[in-house]
């Protein structure tokens, strides 16, 4: 049978000089300390890469170095390991550096692991079994717990066999990386090979990459082409998570690369500088105090960062809680990475924990819902995770947002919307791309604009409905476009509200006149229905009324609305009785005289001045009832 093969991270993890690299280089064959002066020293300072296959599962190692100076480097090689060797020397048992490692493969959420005693030729019975005790006595009650113990010597070759064949039995119970998610690879490794250019390697920890695609490099935003793929030291057609990758870059220096970057989907994500997480302390860290300063360290980037506890104002050892953390350099990180922090000085490790918001608000002390929230994204429930992200944008999700904030990929994201809009969560008013709305601000929404419509009628009884954009204004400016039209659209379906063009009203809105203001109306109808063409100047109409200037001039506006008056210039209104009229004496002047009519002409046949004509003339030309040519005009 074809099985694919399983890629998965194999780190080692253990005090200097307990022989990690030896062990490394016993079982692939590959010398994992390729630095110069790793090899003069006789110490592993960076990390060093080894492959091995075994019978379906390819082995991509990890080798980190133990001295404590250089734990920062191990934290970058650790973040990608899916199983740890846990290395111990048979002849010196459990060191300080033995503790840390182990500390922060748990920290880092790492779930399996394999305990190794190593040197087991320099060791006597006695020596081994009492090593054995003492590892078991160590890790009890850990994610180590009822990991195999194997003793190994990479001198004599004892034991090896039987590691191999455990490796490719835990392999095959280790949960791989997800090769279907998003590409995102951290870089640990930035140089250039001659002939190809900048090469930059890393463990591919989400999604798979092929040559020709476009990546993204976090923070810096730039775009660039990968060239070439390579893992395990051969050049591939694609590769997949869980595999240490190689890539040949198009389009930038390799100095501008540096460990601690992201290579990424392009234009999917975006680099933080604010992140809650949860935070767990080791239980021999001293108490931290707000605002206090650590190194933060995830993926493979090592930066600062200034903590803030989430309804506490300290964490003791041992303890966890909420936490926000201001990062000192932007980086891109998603929801689940795990991460560790240093103190600033003697420089240890006190703690980790996993990242739970990574685009995270400022902390705020009216934010009350901000606890809450962090604890629903902990619970790793992509359906309540959606609901809850929704809830907190009040004026709508975009599935622009949703990517940057979960790392799932579209599928994800418009079936996690689906089935939430089904069970009444969350409203879809967009759908490609997506935009999502909370049931609640919907609803908040919806009476939102009924109570401003209903306001306006009251406060306007004499308008047919209120203007679009004003309502959008009532609504709240933040509340996107989509959001609204999507709330009006529904509201008009339940026939609540009439829309036509850019006025709203209320489904059965009537102008409803008082006594007065119908009198009031009749006055300004006849006013200027007796007065034929020569019409009397508006204000001298609405003065003369019982009711105020301003019910007047909505009363004018109605007639205006109803087509009863017409404006024809700013100054002049008709009754559109007499313009009817107007028409008819110039179509029967066509008819008895001349397709011609001069101003004087007009005049004469309507029996008005020139202050009516000009303006009447000009208002005849735009109906196309005339066309003015030179002096006269040519009726059509
Ligand atoms: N006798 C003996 N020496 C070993 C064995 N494994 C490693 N060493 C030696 O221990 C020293 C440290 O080994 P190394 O692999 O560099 O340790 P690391 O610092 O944990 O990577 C080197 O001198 C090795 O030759 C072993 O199984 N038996
Ligand atoms: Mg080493």
């Amino acid at each position: 049978m074809n099985s694919p093969t399983k890629h998965i991270i194999v780190g080692t993890a253990g005090h200097i000089d307990h022989g990690k690299s030896s062990l490394v280089q016993a079982l692939t064959g590959i010398d994992p300390d390729r630095l110069e002066e790793e090899k003069r020293r006789g110490i592993t300072i960076d990390l060093g890469f080894a492959f091995l296959d075994l019978p379906g599962v390819r082995i991509g190692f990890v080798d980190v170095p133990g001295h404590e100076k250089f734990v920062s480097n191990m934290l970058a090689g650790a973040a990608g390991i899916d199983l740890v060797l846990l290395v111990i020397a048979a002849d010196e048992s459990i060191k300080p550096q033995t503790r840390e490692h182990f500390e922060i493969c748990r920290l880092l959420g790492v779930r399996q692991g394999i305990l190794v005693l190593t040197k087991s030729d320099l060791a006597d019975e006695d020596t081994l079994s009492l090593a054995k005790l003492d590892v078991q006595e160590y890790v009890r009650g850990s994610f180590l717990e009822s990991a195999p113990i194997i003793s190994v010597s990479s001198k004599s070759g004892a034991g090896l066999a039987e590691l191999r064949e455990q490796l490719a039995r835990s392999a095959n119970t280790v949960q791989g990386k997800d090769s279907a998610g998003m590409f995102r690879l951290p870089i640990d490794r930035s140089f250039s090979i001659k002939g190809f250019g900048t090469v930059v390697t890393g463990t591919l920890v989400s999604g798979s990459v092929a040559p020709g695609d476009e990546a993204e490099l976090y923070p810096s935003a730039h775009r660039l082409r990968i060239r070439g793929v390579q893992s395990g030291g051969k050049s591939t057609a694609r590769a997949l998570a869980g595999q240490r990758t190689a890539i040949n870059l198009a389009g930038m220096e390799h100095t501008a690369i540096k460990r601690g970057m992201v290579l990424a989907k392009a234009e999917r994500f975006r680099p933080t500088r604010r992140i809650d997480v949860q935070l767990e302390l080791i239980s021999s860290a001293p108490l931290l105090k707000q605002r206090t300063r650590v190194h933060f360290h995830c993926g493979t980037l090592e930066t600062i960062a200034e903590i803030r506890f989430h309804g506490a104002d300290q964490l003791r050892g041992g303890e966890i809680g909420f936490a926000h953390l201001r990062v000192q350099e932007p980086t891109l990180v998603l929801p689940r990475d795990r991460f560790i922090i240093r103190q600033f000085s003697p420089v240890i490790t006190v703690g980790g924990g996993v990242v739970l918001d990574n685009l995270a608000r400022r902390p705020a002390a009216k934010d009350s819902g901000r606890v809450d929230f962090l604890k629903t994204l902990e619970k790793r429930d992509n359906r309540a995770i959606l609901r809850a992200m929704t809830l907190r944008s009040l004026f709508g999700l975009s599935q622009q947002e949703i990517a940057a904030r979960t790392g799932w990929t579209d599928e994800s994201i418009q079936e996690t919307a689906r089935l939430e809009q089904e069970s009444g969560n969350l409203r879809i008013v967009g759908q490609s791309p997506l935009l999502l709305v909370g049931q609640n601000s919907f609803t908040d929404l919806r009476s939102k604009i009924m109570g401003a419509v209903e306001s306006f009628h009251k406060a306007n009884p004499l308008s047919p409905g209120m203007a679009r954009e004003d309502l959008r204004g009532k609504a709240g400016r933040r509340v996107r476009q989509e959001v609204f039209r999507a709330a009006l659209e529904e509201l008009s379906k339940e026939q609540k509200l009439v829309l036509q063009g850019e006025t709203v009203k209320r489904a059965g809105a009537e102008v409803t006149l008082l006594p007065e203001e119908l009198r009031a109306r009749d006055q300004i109808e006849t006013a200027f229905a007796g007065a034929g063409l020569a019409v009397p100047p508006v204000k001298e109409v609405l003065a003369h009324l019982s009711v105020e200037t301003k019910r007047a001039e909505k009363l004018l506006q109605l007639l205006l609305k109803e087509k009863k008056l017409l404006r024809v210039s700013p100054e002049l209104i008709f009754h559109t009785n007499a313009l009817q009229e107007m028409r008819q004496k110039v179509a029967n002047y066509k008819k008895a005289k001349s397709e011609r009519i001069s101003v004087p002409a007009f005049k004469e046949l309507t029996g008005i001045s020139r202050k009516y004509a000009i303006p009447l003339l000009e208002y005849l030309d735009r109906e196309r009832v005339t066309r003015r040519a030179g002096d006269e005009r040519v009726i059509l």
